[in-house]
């Protein structure tokens, strides 16, 4: 006769038990669960930075080390980073209101002109997301005017742009050359990353930096960003 399964009831468990529980949530990217968990931690009294950095943020870094060391592949990091977005969107309004948001820094990303592929470039935002960064996604297609309304509006740490296609990927070399003529490249550090793309074409651009895929592209950023939590960031060049 086979053991039924136990079924887990989170309200059931204490907080560290919960924590846990939801950390591994997170990674089987159970969205219905991570949700119930951050309201469960919400109810307790758990402060909403708490929840996202000590449980939502920490899930997520141990799913980027995992797939950084090829353990966890594209789709089960999207389902990851899904599952987290549910326990987000519970705090997003809550911490949207108080002043004690803990960002890691502000980043706008996009896919640059004449390209469509959004995969990389929507997995780099959500690790980015996971990670404690402000993220503003202008999705595809994304023109030197887009990115420089962009920065005014957002006033980011870092842009990040992304090209999957040989054609697309001189685009960013255009926004970089953009961006130093009006005196902006100064205020923010640049980052590029797609499949064609390596640090020799980064640096040949005038990147600060290249990401070669999402687990290393968030440690670049927060490198950048001088991993110095609140909004006191270090300067860009
Ligand atoms: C899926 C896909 C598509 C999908 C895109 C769907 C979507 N919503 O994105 C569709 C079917 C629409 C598509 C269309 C085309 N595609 Co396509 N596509 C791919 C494919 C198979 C996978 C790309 C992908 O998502 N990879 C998975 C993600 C996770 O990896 P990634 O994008 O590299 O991102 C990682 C890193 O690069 C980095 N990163 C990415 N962006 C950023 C940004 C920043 C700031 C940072 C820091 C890091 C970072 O982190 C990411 C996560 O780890 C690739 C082949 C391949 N193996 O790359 C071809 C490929 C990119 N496509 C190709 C082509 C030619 C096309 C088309 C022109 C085909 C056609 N004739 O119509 C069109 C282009 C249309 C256009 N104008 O853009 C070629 C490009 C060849 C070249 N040298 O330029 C490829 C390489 C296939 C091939 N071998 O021919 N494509």
């Amino acid at each position: 006769m086979s053991v039924p399964e136990e079924t887990i009831v989170l309200e059931d468990l204490n907080d560290t038990e919960l924590v846990a529980q939801m950390q591994d949530d997170i990674y089987d990217g159970l969205i219905e669960e991570v949700t119930q968990g951050t309201q469960i931690l919400l109810g307790r009294g758990w402060d909403a930075n708490l929840v996202l950095t000590e449980v939502l943020v920490e899930g997520m870094r141990v799913v980027g080390v995992d797939f950084r060391d090829g353990i966890l592949f594209v789709p089960e990091v999207l389902l990851s980073a899904n599952a987290m977005k549910g326990g987000m969107g519970l705090l997003r309004p809550i911490l949207a209101q108080s002043d004690n948001i803990s960002s890691t820094g502000k980043y706008v990303i996009g896919t640059v002109k004449g390209d469509i592929h959004d995969i990389g470039k929507n997995l780099v935002g959500m690790m980015l997301e996971g990670a404690g960064f402000e993220v503003f996604d202008l999705g595809i297609n994304n023109g030197v005017e887009s990115y420089l309304e962009a920065i005014d509006k957002h006033q980011p740490h870092i842009l990040g742009m992304s090209a999957l296609l040989t054609t697309t990927m001189p685009y960013m070399g255009v926004v970089i050359e953009e961006l130093d003529k009006r005196g902006i490249l100064k205020e923010l550090h640049v980052m590029v990353g797609g499949a064609p793309l390596n640090q020799e074409f980064s640096d040949a651009i005038n990147a600060d930096g290249y990401g070669r895929d999402a687990a290393v592209s968030v440690e670049l950023a927060k490198a950048l960003v001088g991993g110095i939590q609140g909004r006191a960031l270090a300067p860009a060049r």
